[in-house]
């Protein structure tokens, strides 16, 4: 059962399907995420330039010992280059063969200076390392230590415009997610390279995936692709799962 919730809320992914899709604001034509109105997520609409004043108040998710990692279940997509899988990726398959020697991860949208990111690149910024609990939807959490680059380092090195408020993540499987500024910059949410020590394995999203730990498992997108900043609300993951699920 597990699998077929996870693929059926990709496949309305794919499909452009949306059951609540985001709600509009009468005058402005601005697109506000189904969660808007929730005093508690306010943050939801903040522009790159407020959320920094906001940014020390954010709680940190819990971070544990060595002593409490645990086995990890993979799930989803868990190798893109399975070809009797619907979500193969030619692309990835090639990168995965070269050990992604050419991979990139590009960063574009709403930035100066949008790039693509060799894997070289993002190990080279200053790394973070944690060890924190995923709680994934259909009711497992499992524990591991995570290394990489915060999300908000690699933005900013971009050159993230004032008025951005909303990160899309892709991936080569056709995944998706949306984040907002205070997530993107919370110092906890990275793109991880590492797992317990080792380069990132393929079942959890080689080479690169995003960790977001503040939220559930499914916003922790694996095999990234692309990485799309914007100024408005983009109803890319809204396919009838909450866009935001604190922890
Ligand atoms: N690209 C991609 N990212 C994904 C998924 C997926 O199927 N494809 N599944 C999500 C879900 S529902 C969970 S719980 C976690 C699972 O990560 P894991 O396989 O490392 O346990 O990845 C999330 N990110
Ligand atoms: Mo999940």
């Amino acid at each position: 059962m597990k699998k077929k919730t996870i693929l059926t809320r990709r496949e309305l992914i794919i499909s452009g399907l949306t059951t609540i899709g985001g709600l509009m604001l009468p005058g402005c034509g601005k697109k506000l995420p189904p969660t808007y109105g929730n005093i508690l997520r306010m943050g939801d609409n903040f522009t790159y330039v407020a959320q920094r004043a906001l940014l020390p108040g954010q709680s940190m998710a819990k971070e544990y010992q060595q002593s409490d990692i645990s086995s990890f279940p993979a799930t989803g997509t868990t190798n893109p280059a399975n070809k009797s899988n619907q979500y193969y990726s030619e692309a990835w398959d090639r990168f995965h063969h070269n050990e992604f020697a050419n991979w990139g991860l590009s960063v574009e949208g709403r930035v100066a200076r949008p790039k693509s990111y060799s894997l070289a690149e993002l190990q080279n910024f200053p790394s973070r390392t944690q060890i924190t609990r995923h709680t994934c939807e259909e009711g497992w959490t499992a524990i591991a230590e995570w290394t990489g680059v915060p999300v908000g380092k690699v933005l900013e090195h971009a050159g993230i415009l004032p008025t951005a408020r909303y990160v899309n993540f892709y991936a080569y499987d056709g995944f998706m997610e949306c984040i907002d500024m205070l997530d993107a910059f919370h110092p906890q949410t990275i793109l991880a390279y590492g797992m317990n020590g080792k380069n990132l394995p393929v079942p959890h999203g080689a080479p690169v995936r995003l960790r977001v730990e503040k939220q559930v498992g499914y916003k922790s997108v694996k095999y990234l692709q692309r990485i799309v900043v914007t100024d408005e609300f983009v109803d890319v993951g809204d396919t009838g799962w909450s866009w935001y699920v604190g922890m």
